[in-house]
Protein backbone atom coordinates (compact mmCIF):
# COMPACT_ATOMS: atom_id res chain seq x y z
CA UNK A 1 0.00 0.00 0.00
CA UNK A 2 1.53 3.65 -0.98
CA UNK A 3 1.70 6.28 1.62
CA UNK A 4 0.45 9.40 -0.18
CA UNK A 5 0.48 13.69 0.68
CA UNK A 6 -1.26 14.57 -1.87
CA UNK A 7 -4.77 13.33 -1.78
CA UNK A 8 -7.09 16.00 -3.13
CA UNK A 9 -9.71 17.56 -0.93
CA UNK A 10 -12.44 15.73 -3.62
CA UNK A 11 -10.85 12.65 -2.88
CA UNK A 12 -10.87 12.84 0.50
CA UNK A 13 -14.25 13.96 0.25
CA UNK A 14 -15.74 10.48 -1.34
CA UNK A 15 -13.70 8.96 1.05
CA UNK A 16 -15.53 10.43 4.31
CA UNK A 17 -19.21 10.34 2.60
CA UNK A 18 -18.69 6.68 1.75
CA UNK A 19 -21.68 4.60 2.54
CA UNK A 20 -20.49 3.38 6.17
CA UNK A 21 -20.00 -0.10 5.58
CA UNK A 22 -17.67 0.30 2.23
CA UNK A 23 -15.57 3.31 4.69
CA UNK A 24 -15.25 0.65 7.45
CA UNK A 25 -13.61 -2.37 4.31
CA UNK A 26 -11.85 0.45 2.94
CA UNK A 27 -10.14 1.80 6.73
CA UNK A 28 -9.37 -2.27 8.13
CA UNK A 29 -8.24 -2.96 4.87
CA UNK A 30 -5.45 0.11 5.28
CA UNK A 31 -5.03 -1.20 8.99
CA UNK A 32 -4.40 -4.59 8.69
CA UNK A 33 -1.47 -3.46 5.70
CA UNK A 34 0.36 -2.03 9.12
CA UNK A 35 -1.13 -2.91 12.23
CA UNK A 36 -2.39 -6.17 14.34
CA UNK A 37 -5.81 -5.07 14.47
CA UNK A 38 -6.70 -6.42 17.52
CA UNK A 39 -3.93 -4.29 19.05
CA UNK A 40 -4.69 -0.99 21.16
CA UNK A 41 -1.61 1.48 22.63
CA UNK A 42 -1.90 2.46 25.94
CA UNK A 43 -1.26 6.30 26.65
CA UNK A 44 -1.24 7.94 30.30
CA UNK A 45 -1.30 11.80 29.90
CA UNK A 46 -0.55 13.56 32.68
CA UNK A 47 -1.24 17.86 32.76
CA UNK A 48 2.12 18.99 34.65
CA UNK A 49 1.29 22.49 34.69
CA UNK A 50 -2.29 23.56 34.96
CA UNK A 51 -4.68 26.64 34.18
CA UNK A 52 -3.95 30.28 33.89
CA UNK A 53 -2.68 29.73 29.85
CA UNK A 54 -2.16 32.81 27.94
CA UNK A 55 -4.04 31.47 24.78
CA UNK A 56 -7.80 31.18 24.43
CA UNK A 57 -8.84 28.49 23.00
CA UNK A 58 -12.51 28.18 23.04
CA UNK A 59 -12.72 24.55 24.06
CA UNK A 60 -10.01 24.90 26.77
CA UNK A 61 -10.48 25.08 30.18
CA UNK A 62 -6.76 26.25 30.82
CA UNK A 63 -7.56 29.51 29.19
CA UNK A 64 -7.38 32.03 31.48
CA UNK A 65 -9.98 34.29 28.94
CA UNK A 66 -12.58 31.62 30.63
CA UNK A 67 -13.88 30.66 33.95
CA UNK A 68 -13.76 27.46 33.53
CA UNK A 69 -13.05 26.78 37.67
CA UNK A 70 -10.39 24.71 37.15
CA UNK A 71 -7.70 24.74 40.34
CA UNK A 72 -4.40 26.45 39.14
CA UNK A 73 -1.02 23.94 39.21
CA UNK A 74 2.28 25.56 38.58
CA UNK A 75 5.07 23.01 37.17
CA UNK A 76 4.65 19.67 38.87
CA UNK A 77 8.14 18.11 40.61
CA UNK A 78 9.71 15.68 38.42
CA UNK A 79 9.64 12.98 41.17
CA UNK A 80 5.45 13.44 40.92
CA UNK A 81 5.72 13.20 37.56
CA UNK A 82 7.96 10.02 37.44
CA UNK A 83 5.96 8.32 40.36
CA UNK A 84 2.93 9.01 38.02
CA UNK A 85 4.78 7.25 35.07
CA UNK A 86 6.05 4.11 36.95
CA UNK A 87 2.09 3.59 38.03
CA UNK A 88 0.76 3.87 34.41
CA UNK A 89 3.13 1.68 33.17
CA UNK A 90 2.54 -0.61 35.83
CA UNK A 91 -1.55 -0.45 34.59
CA UNK A 92 0.08 -1.00 31.12
CA UNK A 93 0.51 1.71 29.29
CA UNK A 94 3.34 1.93 27.24
CA UNK A 95 3.60 5.90 26.66
CA UNK A 96 3.31 9.04 28.79
CA UNK A 97 2.50 12.26 27.73
CA UNK A 98 3.03 15.27 29.74
CA UNK A 99 1.03 19.21 29.07
CA UNK A 100 1.66 22.19 30.11
CA UNK A 101 -0.96 25.08 29.86
CA UNK A 102 1.75 27.24 28.02
CA UNK A 103 1.44 29.58 24.94
CA UNK A 104 5.42 28.44 23.94
CA UNK A 105 8.16 27.06 26.52
CA UNK A 106 10.70 29.71 27.87
CA UNK A 107 14.33 28.82 28.63
CA UNK A 108 14.87 28.78 32.32
CA UNK A 109 14.43 26.78 35.47
CA UNK A 110 10.60 25.41 34.02
CA UNK A 111 12.18 24.12 30.67
CA UNK A 112 15.64 22.14 32.94
CA UNK A 113 12.63 20.78 34.95
CA UNK A 114 11.10 19.14 31.95
CA UNK A 115 14.33 18.30 30.37
CA UNK A 116 14.68 16.27 33.64
CA UNK A 117 10.99 14.76 33.45
CA UNK A 118 11.52 13.62 30.17
CA UNK A 119 15.12 11.61 30.91
CA UNK A 120 13.29 10.09 33.97
CA UNK A 121 10.89 8.93 32.00
CA UNK A 122 12.51 7.92 28.86
CA UNK A 123 14.84 5.86 31.62
CA UNK A 124 11.48 3.46 32.25
CA UNK A 125 11.50 2.27 28.19
CA UNK A 126 8.23 3.72 27.83
CA UNK A 127 7.77 5.98 25.02
CA UNK A 128 7.47 10.19 25.90
CA UNK A 129 5.69 12.49 24.77
CA UNK A 130 4.91 16.54 25.65
CA UNK A 131 2.91 19.08 24.69
CA UNK A 132 3.99 22.38 25.80
CA UNK A 133 2.83 24.74 23.13
CA UNK A 134 5.15 26.85 20.60
CA UNK A 135 8.87 25.44 20.34
CA UNK A 136 11.83 26.80 18.62
CA UNK A 137 14.39 24.52 16.43
CA UNK A 138 16.59 25.00 19.65
CA UNK A 139 14.20 23.89 22.65
CA UNK A 140 13.20 20.96 19.90
CA UNK A 141 16.92 20.00 19.79
CA UNK A 142 17.16 19.80 23.58
CA UNK A 143 14.13 17.70 24.24
CA UNK A 144 15.25 15.52 21.36
CA UNK A 145 18.86 14.88 23.57
CA UNK A 146 17.18 14.20 26.65
CA UNK A 147 14.86 11.37 24.85
CA UNK A 148 11.82 12.80 23.36
CA UNK A 149 9.70 10.21 21.61
CA UNK A 150 7.35 12.46 20.35
CA UNK A 151 5.50 15.94 20.45
CA UNK A 152 1.85 16.56 20.44
CA UNK A 153 0.86 19.66 18.48
CA UNK A 154 -2.61 19.90 16.98
CA UNK A 155 -3.60 21.61 14.14
CA UNK A 156 -7.55 20.66 15.71
CA UNK A 157 -9.89 21.86 12.56
CA UNK A 158 -9.68 23.15 9.07
CA UNK A 159 -7.14 25.97 8.49
CA UNK A 160 -10.77 28.31 7.45
CA UNK A 161 -12.75 27.54 10.96
CA UNK A 162 -9.32 27.56 12.59
CA UNK A 163 -10.27 31.29 13.59
CA UNK A 164 -13.52 30.93 15.27
CA UNK A 165 -11.83 28.41 18.11
CA UNK A 166 -8.36 31.03 18.76
CA UNK A 167 -7.69 33.89 18.17
CA UNK A 168 -4.22 34.51 20.01
CA UNK A 169 -2.75 32.42 17.31
CA UNK A 170 -2.66 31.63 13.20
CA UNK A 171 -2.33 27.76 11.79
CA UNK A 172 1.10 28.77 9.90
CA UNK A 173 2.09 29.18 14.10
CA UNK A 174 1.05 25.21 14.33
CA UNK A 175 2.73 24.42 11.17
CA UNK A 176 6.18 26.08 12.78
CA UNK A 177 5.97 24.26 15.47
CA UNK A 178 5.67 21.00 13.76
CA UNK A 179 8.04 21.68 11.21
CA UNK A 180 10.53 22.57 14.14
CA UNK A 181 9.78 19.15 16.02
CA UNK A 182 10.39 17.35 12.93
CA UNK A 183 13.40 18.91 12.09
CA UNK A 184 14.38 17.84 15.51
CA UNK A 185 13.85 14.01 14.64
CA UNK A 186 11.19 13.99 16.85
CA UNK A 187 8.08 12.15 16.10
CA UNK A 188 4.88 14.28 15.46
CA UNK A 189 1.31 13.45 17.10
CA UNK A 190 -1.31 15.91 15.39
CA UNK A 191 -4.61 15.72 15.30
CA UNK A 192 -7.84 17.67 16.00
CA UNK A 193 -11.53 18.33 17.65
CA UNK A 194 -14.55 17.19 16.10
CA UNK A 195 -17.63 18.93 17.56
CA UNK A 196 -16.86 22.15 18.05
CA UNK A 197 -19.58 23.56 15.82
CA UNK A 198 -17.68 22.83 12.31
CA UNK A 199 -18.39 21.49 9.08
CA UNK A 200 -18.39 17.86 7.68
CA UNK A 201 -15.85 20.56 5.25
CA UNK A 202 -13.82 21.60 8.25
CA UNK A 203 -13.52 18.13 9.13
CA UNK A 204 -12.45 16.53 5.66
CA UNK A 205 -10.14 20.04 5.85
CA UNK A 206 -8.49 18.83 8.83
CA UNK A 207 -7.71 15.58 7.80
CA UNK A 208 -6.35 16.88 4.43
CA UNK A 209 -3.74 18.89 6.02
CA UNK A 210 -2.86 16.01 8.55
CA UNK A 211 -2.40 14.09 5.09
CA UNK A 212 -0.30 16.90 3.30
CA UNK A 213 2.19 16.59 6.09
CA UNK A 214 5.03 14.67 4.90
CA UNK A 215 6.31 12.28 6.66
CA UNK A 216 2.46 11.55 8.12
CA UNK A 217 2.22 12.45 11.67
CA UNK A 218 3.25 9.33 13.35
CA UNK A 219 0.36 9.72 16.11
CA UNK A 220 -2.72 10.98 15.24
CA UNK A 221 -5.50 12.12 18.45
CA UNK A 222 -9.18 12.91 17.47
CA UNK A 223 -10.70 14.63 20.13
CA UNK A 224 -14.53 14.47 20.17
CA UNK A 225 -15.20 18.04 22.48
CA UNK A 226 -15.40 17.79 26.00
CA UNK A 227 -17.20 20.69 26.35
CA UNK A 228 -16.21 22.64 29.98
CA UNK A 229 -18.46 24.77 31.77
CA UNK A 230 -17.79 28.25 31.51
CA UNK A 231 -15.93 27.80 28.30
CA UNK A 232 -17.30 29.48 25.14
CA UNK A 233 -17.84 26.05 23.76
CA UNK A 234 -19.92 24.68 27.18
CA UNK A 235 -23.29 24.39 25.17
CA UNK A 236 -22.14 22.97 21.82
CA UNK A 237 -24.29 20.47 20.35
CA UNK A 238 -23.31 16.94 21.00
CA UNK A 239 -21.65 15.17 18.24
CA UNK A 240 -23.26 12.41 16.60
CA UNK A 241 -20.35 9.80 17.45
CA UNK A 242 -20.99 8.32 13.62
CA UNK A 243 -19.00 11.63 12.98
CA UNK A 244 -15.98 10.14 15.33
CA UNK A 245 -16.16 6.87 13.39
CA UNK A 246 -16.38 8.70 9.98
CA UNK A 247 -13.10 10.91 10.55
CA UNK A 248 -11.39 7.86 12.00
CA UNK A 249 -11.72 6.06 9.38
CA UNK A 250 -11.17 8.53 6.82
CA UNK A 251 -7.92 9.12 8.97
CA UNK A 252 -7.11 5.57 8.54
CA UNK A 253 -7.21 5.36 4.94
CA UNK A 254 -5.65 8.90 4.70
CA UNK A 255 -1.90 7.77 6.81
CA UNK A 256 -2.71 3.90 7.21
CA UNK A 257 0.98 3.68 8.78
CA UNK A 258 0.26 6.07 11.41
CA UNK A 259 -1.49 5.46 15.17
CA UNK A 260 -4.87 6.74 15.27
CA UNK A 261 -5.90 7.57 18.73
CA UNK A 262 -9.42 7.80 19.76
CA UNK A 263 -8.36 10.66 22.30
CA UNK A 264 -10.68 12.78 24.64
CA UNK A 265 -14.27 12.25 25.01
CA UNK A 266 -14.85 8.46 25.65
CA UNK A 267 -16.78 9.20 28.88
CA UNK A 268 -19.50 10.80 26.22
CA UNK A 269 -19.26 7.43 24.06
CA UNK A 270 -21.40 4.29 24.54
CA UNK A 271 -19.09 0.99 24.08
CA UNK A 272 -20.49 0.24 21.02
CA UNK A 273 -19.87 3.54 19.81
CA UNK A 274 -16.20 2.83 20.80
CA UNK A 275 -16.18 -0.54 19.35
CA UNK A 276 -17.22 0.95 16.46
CA UNK A 277 -13.71 3.27 16.37
CA UNK A 278 -11.83 0.77 16.40
CA UNK A 279 -13.26 -1.24 13.82
CA UNK A 280 -12.88 1.67 11.87
CA UNK A 281 -9.59 1.76 12.48
CA UNK A 282 -8.16 3.57 15.95
CA UNK A 283 -5.86 1.86 17.61
CA UNK A 284 -4.64 3.65 20.61
CA UNK A 285 -6.43 5.74 23.31
CA UNK A 286 -5.62 7.41 26.58
CA UNK A 287 -5.69 5.54 30.16
CA UNK A 288 -6.25 6.63 33.50
CA UNK A 289 -9.07 8.45 35.60
CA UNK A 290 -7.92 11.74 34.08
CA UNK A 291 -6.94 13.74 30.80
CA UNK A 292 -5.69 16.78 31.56
CA UNK A 293 -8.58 18.30 33.62
CA UNK A 294 -11.91 16.18 32.88
CA UNK A 295 -12.73 12.52 33.81
CA UNK A 296 -11.48 9.33 31.62
CA UNK A 297 -12.96 6.18 32.02
CA UNK A 298 -10.39 4.39 34.24
CA UNK A 299 -8.04 1.49 34.32
CA UNK A 300 -10.68 -0.97 35.21
CA UNK A 301 -13.39 0.05 32.53
CA UNK A 302 -10.89 0.14 30.09
CA UNK A 303 -9.36 -3.35 30.74
CA UNK A 304 -13.01 -4.39 31.01
CA UNK A 305 -13.90 -3.30 27.52
CA UNK A 306 -10.66 -4.67 25.80
CA UNK A 307 -11.68 -7.63 27.27
CA UNK A 308 -15.09 -7.97 25.66
CA UNK A 309 -13.40 -7.10 22.34
CA UNK A 310 -11.12 -9.85 22.44
CA UNK A 311 -8.81 -7.33 22.25
CA UNK A 312 -5.45 -6.62 24.30
CA UNK A 313 -2.92 -3.38 25.05
CA UNK A 314 0.28 -2.97 22.53
CA UNK A 315 3.76 -4.01 24.01
CA UNK A 316 6.08 -2.06 24.52
CA UNK A 317 8.26 -1.42 20.70
N1 LIG B 1 -1.10 24.14 25.50
C1 LIG B 1 -0.64 23.18 24.59
C2 LIG B 1 -1.27 23.32 23.21
O1 LIG B 1 -2.37 23.79 23.08
O2 LIG B 1 -0.63 22.90 22.25
C3 LIG B 1 -0.82 21.77 25.07
C4 LIG B 1 -2.04 21.35 25.87
S1 LIG B 1 -3.58 21.39 24.98
C5 LIG B 1 -4.72 21.15 26.27
C6 LIG B 1 -3.57 19.90 24.01
C7 LIG B 1 -4.73 19.61 23.09
O3 LIG B 1 -5.83 19.11 23.84
C8 LIG B 1 -5.34 20.76 22.32
O4 LIG B 1 -4.61 21.05 21.17
C9 LIG B 1 -6.72 20.24 21.97
O5 LIG B 1 -6.70 19.61 20.72
C10 LIG B 1 -7.01 19.22 23.08
N2 LIG B 1 -8.11 19.66 23.94
C11 LIG B 1 -8.05 20.63 24.88
N3 LIG B 1 -9.24 20.81 25.47
C12 LIG B 1 -10.10 19.93 24.91
C13 LIG B 1 -11.48 19.64 25.09
N4 LIG B 1 -12.23 20.31 25.96
N5 LIG B 1 -12.05 18.67 24.34
C14 LIG B 1 -11.28 18.00 23.44
N6 LIG B 1 -9.98 18.23 23.23
C15 LIG B 1 -9.39 19.19 23.93
C1 LIG C 1 -4.83 15.40 22.51
O1 LIG C 1 -5.05 15.44 21.29
N1 LIG C 1 -5.74 15.22 23.42
C2 LIG C 1 -5.18 15.28 24.75
C3 LIG C 1 -3.66 15.39 24.46
N2 LIG C 1 -3.62 15.52 23.04
C4 LIG C 1 -2.83 16.37 25.14
C5 LIG C 1 -5.77 16.33 25.60
C6 LIG C 1 -7.27 16.14 25.78
C7 LIG C 1 -7.74 17.15 26.73
C8 LIG C 1 -9.18 16.98 27.09
C9 LIG C 1 -9.70 18.03 27.96
C10 LIG C 1 -9.09 18.10 29.33
O2 LIG C 1 -8.93 17.06 30.01
O3 LIG C 1 -8.82 19.20 29.76
FE1 LIG D 1 -3.61 26.97 26.40
FE2 LIG D 1 -3.34 24.66 25.12
FE3 LIG D 1 -5.60 25.23 26.45
FE4 LIG D 1 -5.04 26.52 24.21
S1 LIG D 1 -5.41 24.32 24.41
S2 LIG D 1 -5.77 27.46 26.13
S3 LIG D 1 -2.81 26.68 24.33
S4 LIG D 1 -3.60 24.93 27.33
Amino acid sequence: MRIRHDWTREEIRQVYHLPLPELIFQAQTAHRAFHKPEEVELCRLLSIKTGGCPEDCGYCSQSAHHKAGIARQELLNPAEVLETARQAQAEGATRFCMGAAWRQISDGKDFERVLEMVRGVAALHMEVCCTLGMLTESQARRLKEAGLTAYNHNLDTSPEFYGNIVSTRVYEDRLETIAHVRQAGITVCSGGILGMGESEEDRIGLLQELSQLDPHPESVPINMLVPNEGTPMEHAEPLDPLVMVRAIATARILMPASRVRLAAGRRQMSPEAVALCFLAGANSIFTGEKLLTTPNPGPDADQRLLENLGMRAMQSA
